[in-house]
């Protein structure tokens, strides 16, 4: 299979560009972080690329260390802000993969021993 177009419709393209609310957490130069609409826990949270990047088939490896960098940010900030006893980290690619959102997201989830998530 060959990577799929970026399509700037999806609402993530819109949040930022402003066109859609969203609830910022964070944001620097290339990533923005905010929390999740429909989320499986307390402090379930995103975060997402500036650039333009369908998911992990299409995204330049440059775009995606900074991903990286601020899930791991983002996530000790979570824990702590929670209390949490874990995190989650997950990110879905293509419907195949679960993928709804056509903009690279990274979920992060903070965990609480013997608690299960939402479905
Ligand atoms: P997935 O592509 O499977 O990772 O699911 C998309 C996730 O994005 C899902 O957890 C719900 C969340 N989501 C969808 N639409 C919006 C929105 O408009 N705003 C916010 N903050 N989150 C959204």
């Amino acid at each position: 299979m060959t990577a799929k177009q970026y399509d700037s419709n999806n609402v993530f393209a819109k949040i930022l560009r402003g066109e859609m609310p969203a609830h910022k957490i964070y944001e620097d130069e290339d990533t923005f972080a905010f929390m999740d609409i429909m989320p499986r826990g307390p402090g379930h949270c995103l975060v997402i690329p500036k650039r333009p990047a369908r998911n992990i088939l299409d995204i330049e490896p440059d775009s995606l260390a900074t991903v990286a960098r601020t899930t791991q940010k983002i996530a000790k900030a979570v824990v702590k802000a929670f209390n949490a006893d874990g995190v989650t980290v997950q990110q879905f690619n293509e419907s195949a993969g679960g993928q709804i959102v056509f903009h690279l997201h990274m979920h992060i989830i903070p965990r609480f021993e013997g608690v299960a998530l939402n479905p």
